[in-house]
């Protein structure tokens, strides 16, 4: 299989209908404008509880529909086989959610759906927390964060414990295609949407959408804050197609992990101990990264 087009066209006709109720300078709506415009009007989605469904939904004048948190794969699996059996084989089915519905509260349906192999694409867009909600962790909040949930005081130093890596999750589950991508690289994010859209199988796009509300930074910041977290190797970009990682960002050098939390009110409590080991972490994970670039993962 050929890599992602670098550059892609990205379409100038707008789908999402203007003025959705996100909070200002939200990752998601970025994402929103951009997929929609990606996958075409031949697409029906589907959402679970979350600021995407809430915020979203009526800006977006296609097959959309919604429900629980459990049973989102398994609604979105049900559609992608009534297509199939119709004979309709050109219609994009697409899962719209956030990162609580995609790491905790739907894991197991999705999980489920993995292993069968369901032909759909499950894009989470991750704001590590459950931001609808208030701000409470999920599984993918990283160690530090603070939250509503995971305060800082003095008996705690906000979550305690680091996200779970959820494109390696669902790698292990031996699907065609897993992606990571970032609202401060959308071309990066378009291409590979494009290249995985027509793979048959199981498709997933994890997403890092900022959220100046629950991260604390100024709206206009989103983008800056998003390429931050890539340029500092913190959200690696990369893909996973048929187990082969390949890396579709490689910034020469990586920033100092500082200068991508410091902005962020989450982790402004932050010592330089704290700070070191984080630093230990992601050059760790860089390192094994590079090590793995274009091999297969052994899943
Ligand atoms: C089974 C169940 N548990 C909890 C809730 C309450 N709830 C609604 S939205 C939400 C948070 C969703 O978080 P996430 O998926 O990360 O999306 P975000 O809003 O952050 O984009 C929660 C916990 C629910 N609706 N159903």
């Amino acid at each position: 299989m050929s890599k992602p087009i670098a550059t892609p066209y990205i379409s100038t006709e707008e789908i999402m209908l203007p003025g959705h109720l996100a909070c200002q300078g939200c990752g998601h709506g970025i994402i929103a404008r951009n997929v929609m415009k990606t996958f075409g009007k031949n697409t029906v989605y589907i959402s679970i509880p979350g600021c995407i469904w809430i915020t979203l939904s009526r800006n977006i004048p296609l097959y959309w529909t919604g429900t629980t948190f459990q049973g989102g794969a398994a609604l979105l699996s049900g559609i992608t086989n009534a297509l199939e059996i119709k004979g309709n084989t050109d219609m994009n089915v697409v899962a719209f959610v956030g990162d609580g519905g995609t790491a905790d509260i739907g894991m197991q349906g999705l999980s489920a759906a993995a292993e069968r192999n369901e032909n759909f694409f499950w894009l989470c867009a991750d704001n590590h927390a459950y931001m609808n909600t208030g701000g409470q962790r999920s599984g993918a909040t990283p160690k530090y964060a603070v939250t509503t949930t995971t305060p800082v005081g003095a008996k705690s130093r906000g979550k305690k414990t680091w996200g779970k890596n959820l494109s390696f999750i669902f790698a292990a589950h031996h699907v065609p295609y897993v992606g990571t991508a970032s609202v401060g690289n959308v071309n990066d994010m378009v291409g590979k949407i494009e290249y995985a859209k027509d793979i048959k199988g199981f498709k997933l796009l994890h997403i890092q959408s900022p959220c100046p509300t629950g991260w604390g930074f100024d709206p206009s910041q989103t983008v800056k804050v998003a390429k931050l977290m890539t340029d500092s190797g913190i959200w690696p970009l990369y893909e996973i197609v048929d187990g082969v990682l390949h890396l579709s960002y490689k910034p020469k050098e990586l920033k100092p992990v500082s200068e991508a939390l410091k902005p962020q009110r989450r982790f402004r409590h932050l010592t330089d101990d704290e700070l070191n080991e984080y630093e230990e972490m992601v050059a760790k994970n860089w390192e094994d990264l590079l090590k793995m670039d274009g091999k297969p993962l052994p899943v």
